[in-house]
Order: C-alpha cells, then sequence, then structure tokens
C-alpha cells in the first residue's frame, strides 16, 4: 500500500498526517508531495525523516491513494494525471465536488456508493460535512424540507496566513499581513470566499449544492449566510431545520447520540453546549442547544460545532482513503 499527501507542508495536510497516525492508517510506503517550492525539504514524521517530493515523481510512484489538499487549480491539472496512473484520488479542494461524474462522500452517509471506477472522489467543504452529519440520522426519521443555516468560521478555514493576520493583530503589530479585505480580530466578517452574482458567497452556495448533492435529494431547500469569526479550533453553525412531519425532542436526542462520530453535548442548565475551543484536534461532530422552534410547525434548532481541518477536512479525506483500503476498491 502505497499513500501520497499531495500539499503536505498546508495547514490541511499537516492535520491529514496527525490523523493518519492517529487512526493507525497502514501503508507500506508514504509519500509526502507538495509544489515545487517546497520539494526538498526535509519533514520529520513518525521519527522518520521524508524528503518532500514533486507532483510529476509522485505520479511516476502510482501511489494507490493520493490523498489532496493543495488547491483547486493544483487539484484540477494533477488529479487527472494521478488517476490515469491508476491512483485514486481524494480531494479536498472545491475542483470536483459538483463535477457530476464525481462522488461527494461523508463516508458515515454515503461511501456504499463508491466504486473501484471512482478515481477520483471529493471531500465537501468542511461546513457542509459537519452539518450533513448530524442531520442525517434526522433526515431518516423525520425528512427534511428546509434548512437554515448561519456559520461561525474559524480562521483556520483560510489556511495559516489567515491565523498569522489575527495573531499578528492580536499582538498589535503595526502592519500585520492582510489576507482578509478587513481586520479579523475583534471583528466578525459576513464574507466567507467570492461573491456570487446572487448576492451570496461562493460559501454559501457550496452549503446549499453540496448538501443536495450529498443527501441526493434536490427537493431540500438550503439557505445559508457564512461568517468568518475571529477564533480558531473549528466551526460553529446554526442550524434551524424544517422536517416533513413533527418530531419528539427526546428522540432526536436519542437518534443524535446514537450516531457514529457525532457527540450530544446539550445541558443547558450547567452550561455544556459545543464549543470550538473543546472540538479542537477532536474528530467528532458535536451537537447541542437543541430545542424546538416554537415560531412553526416540526422545527428543530440546533447548535453544531466541529474542528474543521478535522472531520471538515483531513478525518473525512482518511476515512475515505480507509474505507476504499477495507473494502478493497484500491
Ligand atoms: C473556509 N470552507 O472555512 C473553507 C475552508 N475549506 O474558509
Amino acid at each position: 500500500m502505497k499513500l501520497a499527501v499531495v500539499g503536505a507542508t498546508g495547514l490541511v495536510g499537516s492535520e491529514i498526517l496527525e490523523v493518519l497516525d492517529e487512526h493507525n492508517f497502514h501503508y507500506d510506503e508514504l509519500l509526502l508531495v507538495a509544489s515545487e517550492r517546497s520539494v526538498g525539504k526535509q519533514i520529520e514524521y513518525k521519527g522518520k525523516k521524508h524528503t518532500v517530493i514533486g507532483l510529476a515523481d509522485a505520479v511516476a510512484a502510482k501511489p494507490h491513494i493520493a490523498i489532496f489538499s493543495a488547491g483547486g487549480s493544483t487539484s484540477l491539472e494533477w488529479a487527472p494525471k494521478f488517476a490515469e496512473a491508476g491512483t485514486t484520488v481524494v480531494d479536498n479542494s472545491s475542483a470536483w465536488r459538483m463535477d457530476p461524474s464525481k462522488k461527494l462522500v461523508v463516508p458515515e452517509i454515503n461511501a456504499k456508493e463508491l466504486s473501484k471506477e471512482d478515481k477520483i472522489i471529493a471531500n465537501p467543504n468542511c461546513s457542509t460535512i459537519q452539518m450533513v452529519l448530524a442531520l442525517e440520522p434526522l433526515r431518516h426519521q423525520y425528512g427534511i424540507k428546509r434548512i437554515v443555516v448561519s456559520t461561525y468560521q474559524s480562521v483556520t478555514g483560510t489556511g495559516k496566513a489567515a491565523v498569522d493576520q489575527m495573531m499578528a493583530e492580536r499582538e498589535g503589530e503595526a502592519n500585520p499581513p492582510m489576507v482578509y479585505p478587513h481586520k479579523i480580530d475583534m471583528n466578525v466578517l459576513p464574507h466567507i470566499d467570492v461573491f456570487q452574482p446572487n448576492g451570496y458567497t461562493k460559501e454559501e452556495m457550496k452549503m446549499i449544492n453540496e448538501t443536495k448533492k450529498i443527501f441526493s435529494d434536490n427537493s431540500i431547500q438550503v439557505t445559508a449566510t457564512t461568517v468568518r469569526i475571529p477564533t480558531m479550533g473549528g466551526h460553529s453553525e446554526s442550524v434551524n431545520v424544517e422536517f416533513n412531519k413533527d418530531f419528539d425532542l427526546g428522540e432526536v436526542r436519542k437518534l443524535l447520540s446514537e450516531t457514529p462520530g457525532v457527540i450530544v453535548q446539550d445541558d443547558p442548565a450547567n452550561f455544556v453546549y459545543p464549543m470550538p475551543i473543546n472540538a479542537h484536534k477532536k474528530d467528532e461532530v458535536f451537537v447541542g442547544r437543541l430545542r424546538r422552534d416554537e415560531s412553526q410547525p416540526n422545527t428543530l434548532n440546533m447548535w453544531i460545532v466541529a474542528d474543521n481541518l478535522r472531520k471538515g477536512a483531513a478525518t473525512n479525506a482518511v476515512q475515505i482513503a480507509a474505507y476504499l483500503v477495507k473494502n478493497q476498491l484500491v
């Protein structure tokens, strides 16, 4: 089993390496791959020094699986070359997500759809993954009519440079490097990714379109407002979901607490609810503030938090890779 991690030097890349280790992912050979800038760099991993190699060398090495976290344009150019060489690509970028010929996979929901023929598999957007995972058991039980989601997203979702901007502002540096169009520390930006002609941002449209694709249901109505906040550790989401039929709050709690990968933290009397500070470095999705929307029937309010670099990116990708190996699809 030859495994490549493409984009190994980035924030998500290093999280992938951590998750592979924590999950005891078996491989015989590990290739750490990055852009020309990082080729030749030494990375110490699990007590061994690895030399970073370039994309062309990685394709020539014909790994069984390549987990990509190198951005959309690298993925558009290189994922097909890996696929052509027989490698199965698990891609973290948005490049292939809405391509009708590619599967968009959250393993707990739809890994069963994967086959040996899937050579490029898309990992959904971080804010979508945590929401759909928490909604999945409720969708089965009650059917979903409409979702209204507002997000509170960590700067780690933008990458290392954004973390640097926030920390530099916090430390009072005179000219902090600007990744966002505005100050992020002590601020909130109702703006993630680029604005679209319809007034939504690309991040909002990802949540809308990816949810329908993962659930294979275009009839579900979704609307989203995505917001960047000066935090690290995870993305938080306020989700208002209208079901096709009425629900019992006790049953909702039970269903969620029985869902693999989901942890219910819902004890407001003792100030217990999900927070990014607690989700940091955890693979699970945390759900709380479960309550009826009293303004209309069949509608639930919930608060969903997960480490966007974990279940929102690295963990989900590693779980897809593990599923492929376990089911002999590579
Ligand atoms: C963000 N969703 O948080 C992005 C990362 N993929 O900006």
